[in-house]
C-alpha cells in the first residue's frame, strides 16, 4: 500500500460546485429505478424488498455526497480547524431514516416509492442496525457526530469497523443467549472503502537508539509485527444538510503476504496465520459495558485505531500546512473515555521520533491538541494495563509514558505533594503488580478534561482525579450530555412532532429552545387530549411489536412503566423487579382495592461474562411468566422483557413510555442519556439524584419529576459505615415478603435456589442500596399510580417534560465543547 502523503490526492485544490438536484417525487422515483437497474442489477419485476432498500439507499446517498464534498472542500479552502472524535464505539443504528429526514426528503421519498408499490416504512426495517457500541457511551458518540454535522463543526469520527458488532440477544427458558451479529452480511451501502488511505501499524519488537551527527540520540522503534489499517468512510449528514462529516472506521488487514518473510521462505500456512492474527484485531466489539475486559486483544484494538487515526490526522495536516508546528491551531482531538488514551504516547512518538520535533515542544502541542472525556468512576471500569503487557506490545510508547510520568511527578514534588498524593496521580499504579493507568495518562496529556453531568464532574474532582485536580485545578470542566432531537423526537415520534408543529409552529425544528413555547399548552384541554392520543398511538405500536415478537398481549391503556438500558447491578433493575413482586403480592392479597393497571417493560443486554446481571435477566423473565399465568393479577400487572434491545427498538420504545425508570444507585451513573430521550417524549421520570437526572430536575421543576431515595453523599457515607440490608429487610414487610418469595422458589420452582446469590447480597451487603431505597421507591410508585387517575394532571406534567427538555439536545453539548474546549466556531 502506498502510505505517503504525496500519493494521496492533494492536487485537487478546488472542484466545481455540485449541481443541486431536484427534490420532487418524479426525479427521486427515476433515480431509484436507475439505481435498482444499474447498481443493484435487478429488473423491477423481480426485485425484492431488500433490493428496493439498496436502491433507495444509493439514491439518497448520492444526494449526501454532493454536500459531503462541499463540506470537505470548505474545510480546506478556509483552513478551518478540524475536530477529531476518537471513540472505540459508535452506536449509530440505522442510517436511512436519519439521512432522509435530514435531507428533507421525508415527504417526497415515500411518494416516489409508492410509484412502485413500495412502502418506505416497511423497507427501512430491513436495514441492519449498526451496533458498533455497547450502550450510552457509543450512542453518545453517534448523537455527537450528527450534532457536529448539524451545527457545522468540521469534524471526523474515528473508530473501528468491527466485523461483528454487539451480540444479538435471545431469551431461552428465561436466560440470555448471545448470538453473533453480522451486520455486514448484505454489504454496507453507506461505506466507501479507501484502500489508498491505509497505514502501517506495528506491535512488539524493540527500540534502538540512533546517534545522528550534531544531534542527540534518536529512538527508533522496530516492531516485530506489522499490519495495515484500511479506512472505510461513512458520511454523516446534519440537519437540513448543514454539513456532512466523515465517520472513518479502520479495518485491519495483513500486509501484502508477498512482503512477508514467511511467504518468501515458502511458508504459506505461516503467512496465512499471520494474516488471520492481523485481521482478528477488528473482528469483534468487546461486549462489556462499564467493565474492563483486560485482554491483550483489546489493547491491540486501542492502539491500532489510535495510531491509524493519528497518522491520518498528521498526513492531512501536512498536506495543507508546511509543518506540524501549528498542529494544535488546526486540530482538536477528543478522547472518548480512555479507550484511545494511548494516543497521547503515540502522538509524542510520531512528533518526536518520526517527525524529529524536540520533546518539550511536542509535549506542549500534544496537550493543546488533546482533550479527554471521562464517562465513569466505577473502579471496575477504570482502564489499567499490566506494565509487562504494555512493554511487550508497545515498547517505545512505554518509554514515553515513563518519561511523561517522571515530569509530572517532579512537578508535583515541586509543589510539595506528599507520597500518598504522588502515588495516586502517578501514571503507574505500583499497588497492583504495576499497571499503566490510562485515565491519568489521558488527563496529563490533555488541556481539558470533562465529566458528562454536573454531579459526575464534581465527583471526578473528589475521587479518581483528586490529586491531579489539585495539581492542575483549571483542567476539569463539565459538559452535560445531550441527545439529538432529530432521531429521538422528529423521526421516532412523528405524532408528537406534528402536534408540536400545529401548536407552537415549526421553528423548534431549527431551534430546539423553542420547545419552551409548548409549556403554555400544558393547561390547554384540547392539547392535552391530543398529546394523550399521540401517546396512546405510540403505545399501540409498541404493543403490536410485543405481540408480534413475543406472542404476548399488553393493554395500551395501562401505565407503560419502562426500564431499558444495559443490565448492571448499579442500574438496579433488581430494585424494579422487587417492586413488581411486592406489587404482585399486594394485588393478590388485596384484590378488592382499586389497582392501577401497569405494564412493566424491561429490555437490555448483560455482558456475557457478568453472572449476576444475567441472573437478573432470568429473574425478570421468571417473574413475568408467573404473573402472566395468574388470572387474578394478569390484567392489573404485567412484566415484559423484550429481547435484543438496540437503537431501533429504542426508537419504538422511547415515545411509548408513561414512566421512565432512572433508578441507579446515586453517584454511580455518570450521566445517562436514555433519561433524556424518555422525558423529551413526554414520559415522567421516577429516578434518583444521579447523573443528569439532577439537571433534569432543575430544568423540569420538582413537580414534574419523581425523585426518591438516597443521594450520592448518603450512599458514600453508608458504604463507609458498613451498611447492610438485613435490618431493613426485617423491618420492611413488603420487601421481606418479596425477597422471601424469590428465595423460596415461587418464581423458579424448577430450581428454588436459583437466586440465592442475589438474595445473599441483599442481606449481607446491599452494596447497591436496593434495600435502603426500597421503601422510598415503593411510595413514589404509588404516588404515580394515584396521579394516573387524574389524567389532566398527568398530561400537564408530560407536556411540560417535552417543553422543558430542549436544553438536553446534543447540539447544546456540542456548542459547549466547540466554545470551551475545541475553540472552533459553530454555524449557529
Ligand atoms: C459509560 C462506559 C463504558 N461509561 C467501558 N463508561 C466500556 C466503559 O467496553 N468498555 O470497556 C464501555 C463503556 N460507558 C456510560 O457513558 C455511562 O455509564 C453513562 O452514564 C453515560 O450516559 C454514557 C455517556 O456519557
Ligand atoms: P482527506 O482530507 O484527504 O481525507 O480528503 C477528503 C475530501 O476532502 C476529498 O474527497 C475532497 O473532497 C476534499 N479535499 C481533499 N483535499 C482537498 C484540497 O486540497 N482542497 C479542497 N478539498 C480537498
Amino acid at each position: 500500500a502506498d502510505l505517503s502523503a504525496e500519493a494521496l490526492g492533494n492536487e485537487i485544490k478546488s472542484a466545481p460546485n455540485p449541481v443541486p438536484r431536484a427534490n420532487d417525487a418524479d426525479t427521486l422515483a427515476e433515480e431509484i429505478l436507475e439505481k435498482l437497474t444499474y447498481s443493484v442489477g435487478k429488473d423491477p419485476i423481480v426485485a425484492r424488498r431488500h433490493d428496493w432498500l439498496t436502491a433507495t439507499t444509493l439514491a439518497v446517498r448520492d444526494r449526501i455526497i454532493d454536500h459531503w464534498f462541499a463540506t470537505s472542500q470548505r474545510g480546506y479552502k478556509e483552513s478551518l480547524k478540524r475536530v477529531y472524535y476518537l471513540s472505540l464505539e459508535f452506536l449509530i443504528g440505522r442510517l436511512l431514516r436519519d439521512a432522509i429526514s435530514n435531507l428533507g426528503l421525508d415527504k417526497t421519498l415515500p411518494v416516489a416509492l409508492s410509484r412502485y408499490n413500495i412502502n418506505l416504512d416497511l423497507i427501512e426495517l430491513l436495514e441492519p442496525d449498526a451496533a458498533l457500541g455497547n450502550g450510552g457511551l457509543g450512542r453518545l458518540a453517534a448523537c455527537f457526530m450528527e450534532s457536529m454535522a448539524s451545527t457545522g463543526v468540521p469534524s471526523y469520527g474515528y473508530g473501528i469497523r468491527y466485523r461483528h458488532g454487539l451480540f444479538r440477544q435471545e431469551i431461552a427458558d428465561g436466560s440470555q443467549v448471545e448470538l453473533p451479529e453480522n451486520w455486514l452480511a448484505h454489504g454496507n451501502p453507506w461505506e466507501f472503502e479507501r484502500q489508498e488511505a491505509s497505514y502501517e501499524i506495528g506491535f512488539g519488537g524493540k527500540v534502538i537508539s540512533i546517534q545522528e551527527e550534531g544531534k542527540g540520540p534518536r529512538q527508533v522503534w522496530r516492531p516485530a509485527e506489522r499490519l495495515l489499517a484500511v479506512a472505510y468512510d461513512v458520511p454523516i449528514v446534519g440537519w437540513r444538510a448543514a454539513s456532512v462529516n466523515t465517520l472513518r472506521l479502520w479495518s485491519a488487514q495483513a500486509l501484502d503476504p508477498i512482503l512477508l518473510d514467511a511467504f518468501n521462505s515458502g511458508d504459506h500456512i505461516g503467512a496465512l496465520r499471520e494474516a488471520n492474527k492481523a485481521e482478528a484485531i477488528t473482528q469483534v466489539l468487546y461486549p462489556a459495558d462499564s467493565h474492563l475486559a483486560g485482554q491483550e486483544l483489546r489493547l491491540r484494538q486501542e492502539y491500532f485505531f489510535s495510531s491509524a487515526s493519528l497518522q491520518d490526522i498528521l498526513r492531512r495536516h501536512l498536506s495543507q500546512y508546511p509543518s506540524l508546528d501549528n498542529l494544535s491551531d488546526k486540530v482538536s482531538i477528543q478522547l472518548n473515555d480512555t479507550h484511545p488514551a494511548v494516543s497521547v504516547a503515540e502522538l509524542m512518538r510520531l512528533l518526536v521520533d518520526v517527525h524529529g520535533m524536540d520533546w518539550d515542544k511536542a509535549w506542549k502541542i500534544t496537550q493543546e491538541t488533546f482533550s479527554y472525556t471521562n464517562h465513569t468512576l466505577l473502579p471496575e471500569a477504570l482502564e489499567t494495563w499490566p506494565v509487562h503487557i504494555f512493554e511487550r506490545l508497545l515498547p517505545r510508547q512505554m518509554q514515553i509514558i515513563y518519561a511523561i510520568n517522571a515530569a509530572v511527578i517532579s512537578e508535583a514534588q515541586g509543589k510539595g505533594f506528599d507520597g500518598g498524593k504522588i502515588a495516586s496521580l502517578s501514571l503507574i499504579d505500583e499497588g497492583h503488580g504495576r499497571r499503566v493507568r490510562m485515565g491519568q495518562l489521558a488527563f496529563v496529556g490533555s488541556h481539558a478534561i470533562n465529566g458528562v453531568s454536573a454531579l459526575h464532574t464534581e465527583l471526578m474532582k473528589e475521587t479518581v482525579f483528586r490529586a491531579l485536580h489539585e495539581l492542575y485545578p483549571d483542567r476539569i470542566q463539565n459538559k452535560t450530555n445531550g441527545v439529538t432531537p432529530r432521531r429521538w423526537l422528529f423521526q421516532s415520534n412523528r405524532g408528537l412532532t406534528k402536534l408540536l408543529e400545529e401548536t407552537i409552529g415549526p421553528e423548534f425544528k431549527d431551534n430546539i429552545d423553542k420547545l419552551k413555547d409548548f409549556d403554555r399548552f400544558a393547561t390547554d384541554p384540547e392539547t392535552r387530549k391530543r398529546f394523550a392520543a399521540v401517546k396512546l398511538d405510540n403505545k399501540k405500536r409498541l404493543a403490536k411489536l410485543i405481540s408480534e415478537r413475543m406472542a404476548l398481549n399488553v393493554n395500551p391503556e395501562a401505565i407503560f412503566d419502562i426500564q431499558v438500558k444495559r443490565i448492571h447491578e448499579y442500574k438496579r433493575q433488581l430494585l424494579n423487579v422487587l417492586e413488581a413482586v411486592a406489587l404482585y403480592e399486594q394485588i393478590r392479597s388485596h384484590p378488592e382495592q382499586n389497582w392501577t393497571p401497569r405494564v412493566k417493560i424491561f429490555a437490555g443486554k448483560a455482558a456475557p461474562s457478568y453472572f449476576k446481571a444475567k441472573l437478573i435477566i432470568h429473574l425478570i423473565n421468571d417473574v413475568a411468566r408467573v404473573i402472566d399465568s395468574d388470572p387474578a393479577v394478569r390484567d392489573l400487572l404485567k412484566v415484559v422483557f423484550i429481547p435484543n434491545y438496540n437503537v431501533s427498538l429504542a426508537e419504538t420504545i422511547m415515545p411509548a413510555a408513561d414512566i421512565s425508570e432512572q433508578i441507579s444507585t446515586a453517584g454511580l451513573e455518570a450521566s445517562g442519556t436514555g433519561n433524556m430521550k424518555f422525558a423529551l417524549n413526554g414520559a415522567l421520570t421516577i429516578g434518583t439524584l444521579d447523573g443528569a437526572n439532577v439537571e433534569m430536575l432543575e430544568h423540569l421543576g420538582d413537580e414534574n419529576i419523581f425523585i426518591f431515595g438516597l443521594n450520592a453523599d448518603d450512599v458514600a457515607r453508608r458504604r463507609n459505615d458498613g451498611h447492610s440490608g438485613r435490618g431493613i429487610i426485617e423491618t420492611t414487610p413488603l420487601l421481606k415478603s418479596a425477597i422471601d418469595s424469590i428465595a423460596s422458589g415461587v418464581f423458579s420452582p424448577d430450581e428454588p435456589q436459583r437466586y440465592r446469590d442475589l438474595i445473599t447480597d441483599l442481606y449481607d451487603r446491599d452494596w447497591w442500596m436496593i434495600c435502603a431505597d426500597f421503601d422510598a421507591y415503593w411510595q413514589t410508585q404509588r404516588q404515580l399510580d394515584a396521579l394516573w387517575l387524574d389524567k389532566d394532571a398527568w398530561y400537564e406534567k408530560a407536556i411540560r417534560n417535552t417543553a422543558r427538555m430542549g436544553w438536553f439536545s446534543s447540539d447544546r453539548s456540542i456548542r459547549e465543547y466547540a466554545h470551551d474546549i475545541w475553540n472552533v466556531k459553530t454555524l449557529s
